[in-house]
């Protein structure tokens, strides 16, 4: 009887312990690590801004701070294509137009199914020239084809207004980050 007990207890044991191993396993095979994305301010700015890219369930959500900004700003955001793999550089054109795989128009990201897939709207700056953001977005990967590794992240210099085709009239690019 008592070697049946143990037998039983062992047994149960392994099976949880396999199931442990299936749980922290599946895990990385289901969910892309995070992405992040350091902003190079553009000459004659002096922004700074950290963002992280993470999945949460079909969503990404997106977080980050920017200081530098001017005062009660808003800036427009957005992921560029960056179809060539550029670095930031000079005035930050050569990354492309707004990352737009379907073939949407210009918008805010309140619409996300119908716009550009990577408009994210406005940074907006406190009185001190510091945004926090956060944005739940659908529809962006994290990795794969047609994901949004390698593809540049720019601040402007002014609002999207989320009319203008099809960049939202949102002006200079004061700042540029290589998601990775
Ligand atoms: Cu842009
Ligand atoms: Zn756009």
């Amino acid at each position: 009887m008592v070697l049946f007990r143990l037998s039983v207890s062992r047994a149960f044991f392994f099976t949880l312990s396999a199931n442990l191993l299936f749980l922290t396993g599946a895990s990385s095979l289901w969910g892309a690590p995070p992405l992040s994305a350091e902003l190079l301010s553009a000459k004659g700015q002096k922004l700074k801004g950290k963002f992280t890219f993470k999945e949460t369930g079909k969503d990404v959500e997106i977080t980050g701070k920017v200081e530098g900004l001017t005062p009660g700003g808003k800036h427009g955001l957005h992921i560029h294509e960056n179809a060539k793999n550029e670095p930031c550089r000079g005035d930050f054109t050569s990354v492309g137009g707004h990352f737009n795989p379907d073939a949407k128009p210009h918008g805010s990201p309140e619409k996300a199914s119908e716009v550009h897939l990577g408009d994210l709207g406005n940074l907006e700056a406190n009185a001190k020239g510091v945004a926090m953001f956060k944005l739940t977005r659908a529809g962006l990967k994290l990795s794969g084809p047609g994901s949004i590794k390698g593809r540049a992240l720019i601040v402007h210099a002014k609002a999207d207004d989320f009319k203008t085709q099809p960049t939202g009239g949102a002006g200079d690019r004061i700042g540029c980050a290589i998601i990775q």
